[in-house]
């Protein structure tokens, strides 16, 4: 070949890569990415998904891959066992032991353009594999009809690896009730962006939202309202149960909590003996804070707690309780310090670690309960101890403060007063590698929330900007890069049928 072919080839190979690449902007971004010079991959009709390994987990993410194309392609591809990726038009999922890395989840994926390989020394990692897959197949992938489209894969080589092992949300289903279905498709948006923890706000002062057997009318009267007077609603147990198996499905651990001792109303309203005069409260529909605290001197309190504690606990396979504790003006200090030290008790006898938000630092705690910081004063002073966190600094991670685009432009929804939180401030943030970071987690408190269109426009786009603050190593992160990959990205979010807010900051220099 002539030295000028030569440049010429190369030329052409590197800007096929390059703009497929930057066509197909990945987020959260991966630990390294580069592309090869061998073109493209061409899903078919013909392709067929290769387990390597034979295990059944893998098995399990073949079949997910499959469905996962099957709508938009409008074909299902086959499933083959080979031990090994050697064959033409092949997706081979393989677990390689010998790739062990620091945290669960790390994988790679290397496409080229006669076959693909995902590997990872765990099925976690596979799985993040395939996420990466789908954001660089063409984002009409995500159509839920078949779609007259090639299906190129750029050809490239990704290492990754996350950087955080508690990677979060928080849905609050208190303030305003998410069916089963709603929550379902929180844990696909999550599954996306590799997250793996969902928190579930469970009871609230406004709505008792899980069912305890023992203790019936929580949800007959406690979860019969909501914020602004609506009709409530609660998981049964079985529904619970369901929930739970979809997110383990998709690598997502639940963390249920009942926020106590304060913002109780809900329980104090169902049951009068939980009151100190016995007398059950109003049920509650403002969004008001602080008001509500369980008596700590009553026996039956502590019977509830258990009872509360004990049913969740045993239909909860991950490994945390979460007991709230925040807000409690209503509880005096010293109740405060004796309820919380009980109730970390009652929590390690069902087998679970405890957290609670910050305001739990005032108690004597066992070194392995978790603090969830939501102050920034309180997150720069707990990071300087010892005792493991949780990030959720109100400023950059909190979904229901307004999103902001321009002075005097934010969305209708959500609360300001921790300020408004635009894209760039939830973007532009390094929650720091001290070792008692376990990782990042992004409430969405719901008093402003109704259904999912509401939560679609506080959740997107900061979802997207915050699965990179908890994935993505730091120096790797460019708030301008990232802005161009999410202008790209957002066809994907369209095509989803994704309700998010458009903002300026993002979309104006498109
Ligand atoms: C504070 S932060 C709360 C919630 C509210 C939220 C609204 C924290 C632990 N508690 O009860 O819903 O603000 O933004």
């Amino acid at each position: 070949m002539k030295i000028k072919t030569i440049i010429s080839t190369l030329v052409l190979f590197f800007v096929v890569g390059v703009s497929l690449g930057a066509e197909r902007p990945l987020i959260p971004l991966p630990n390294s990415y580069s592309a090869k010079t061998d073109g493209v991959f061409k899903l078919n009709s013909s392709t067929a998904i290769n387990v390597v390994s034979d295990t059944p987990e893998l098995k399990r993410m073949a079949s997910y891959l499959k469905e996962l194309i099957k709508p938009a392609a409008g074909y299902s591809l086959a499933l083959s066992k080979s031990n090994s990726a050697t064959k033409r038009n092949t997706i081979n999922l393989k677990l390689d032991k010998s790739s062990a890395s620091s945290l669960p989840g790390a994988y790679s994926l290397d496409v080229s353009s006669d076959k693909i390989v995902i590997s990872a020394q765990d099925a976690r990692g596979v799985f993040y594999g395939i996420q990466t897959l789908r954001q660089l197949l063409p984002p009409e992938i995500e159509a839920t009809s078949p779609q007259k489209i090639n299906w190129t894969i750029p050809a490239c080589v990704i290492k990754d690896s996350p950087r955080y092992q508690h990677r979060g949300a928080m849905l609050d289903i208190a303030r305003h009730f998410f069916e089963v279905k709603d929550i379902k498709t929180f844990i696909d948006y999550l599954a996306m962006y590799k997250f793996n923890i969902l928190h579930l706000h469970l009871a609230d002062d406004q709505g008792w939202r899980i069912e305890i057997k023992s203790w019936p009318k929580l949800t007959e009267i406690g979860g019969s309202t909501a914020v602004g007077g609506g009709k409530g609603g609660f998981l049964t147990q079985k529904q619970y149960v369901e929930i739970v198996k979809y997110a383990e499905d998709r690598f997502i651990t639940i963390i249920p909590e009942v926020d106590m001792p304060g913002h109780v109303n809900a329980a104090l309203a169902s049951y009068p003996e939980l009151n100190p005069d016995n007398k059950a409260k109003k049920l509650y529909t403002k969004i008001g804070v602080g008001f509500s605290t369980l008596d700590t001197s009553k026996p039956v309190t502590y019977k509830f707690v258990e009872d509360v504690i004990r049913e969740i606990s045993a239909i909860t396979p991950g490994p945390y309780f979460h007991i709230g504790g925040d807000e409690c003006k209503k509880t005096k200090r010293e109740d405060y310090k004796t309820f919380v030290e009980k109730v970390q008790k009652i929590v390690h006898k069902y087998g679970k670690i405890m957290i609670g938000w910050h305001e739990i630092n005032a108690v004597k705690l066992e070194p392995t309960t978790v603090k969830q910081v939501w102050k920034k004063k309180s997150m720069e002073y707990l990071v300087t101890k010892k005792g493991p966190l949780i990030l959720s600094p109100a400023d950059r991670v909190y979904l229901d403060m307004k999103c902001s685009q321009a002075f005097g432009h934010a969305t209708k929804l959500g609360l300001h007063w921790c300020g408004y939180t635009n894209v760039k401030k939830t973007y532009d943030w390094d929650p720091g590698s001290a070792d008692c970071i376990m990782g990042v987690e992004a409430p969405l408190w719901t008093e402003t929330v109704k259904n999912m269109d509401d939560l679609e426009m506080l959740v997107f786009p900061r979802l997207t900007s915050i699965s990179e603050v908890a994935w993505s190593a730091q120096e790797g992160r460019k708030w301008d890069d990232f802005r161009k990959r999410l202008n790209v990205f957002v066809k994907r979010l369209d095509i989803m049928d994704i309700n998010y807010y458009k903002s300026l900051e993002v979309w104006e220099k498109h």
